[in-house]
């Protein structure tokens, strides 16, 4: 019976604010905080004061600590956690939530944003190693069109040379052609003397 009446309001949250509130921890908290922000009345860590659940990343700023906005950027002194499943989780500082840059490889910190970041995380990095990988590709792809070019003008070059060849060795068949009239002739002019 206890466990009916617990489960009530469960549902009527779950309808109100959509399912994924009864299922997702609260946007960037690290997961050894999930039970802190499970109860209904939660302490700023500072001690401060206490908030509502339903303050938890309302995008107003009601720790002066940022306890209760760890998935905004509404405090200042908040940090938002990354998950980054298949890579390194971090922790980022709060401005950087929905900045239109991407900080996360799991794209997390940029979800109500203009932008759309890719999950990169089972890449083995974040968007750095990405675009390291990109820059280090793109410098590959440049050596490689270097050494064609380079290969290219070797062969240009070897065929200039073989016609330069080809044509001394018709130079010197012709001179050696007109020796032999010449000499055919001189021996004619003998013959008939
Ligand atoms: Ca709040
Ligand atoms: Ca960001």
């Amino acid at each position: 019976m206890i466990l009916f009446r617990n489960l009530i309001p469960l549902v009527y949250v779950c309808f109100a604010f959509g399912f994924a509130h009864c299922i997702s921890p609260p946007r960037g908290v690290h997961p050894l905080d999930e039970k802190y922000f499970s109860v209904e009345v939660i302490k700023c860590k500072d001690g401060s004061k206490s908030f509502t659940r339903d303050r938890l990343n309302d995008n107003f700023c009601d720790c002066i600590d940022g306890t209760d906005e760890p998935g905004t950027s509404a405090c200042p002194t908040s940090k938002f956690y990354c998950r980054n499943l298949g890579s390194t989780p971090q922790f980022i500082f709060s401005s950087r939530v929905n900045d239109h840059f991407c900080d996360c490889c799991d794209g997390s910190d940029e979800y109500d944003s203009s932008i759309k970041c890719p999950n990169t995380c089972v890449m083995g990095g974040n968007i750095e190693y990405k675009t390291e990988s990109y820059i280090s590709a793109t410098a590959d792809l440049d050596s490689i069109a270097a050494k064609e070019t380079k290969n290219i003008d070797l062969i240009q070059k070897l065929k200039g040379l073989k016609i330069v060849i080809v044509l001394q060795l018709v130079l010197i068949s012709f001179v050696l052609l007109l020796r032999t009239i010449h000499r055919r002739l001189r021996s004619k002019r003998r013959r008939y003397r």
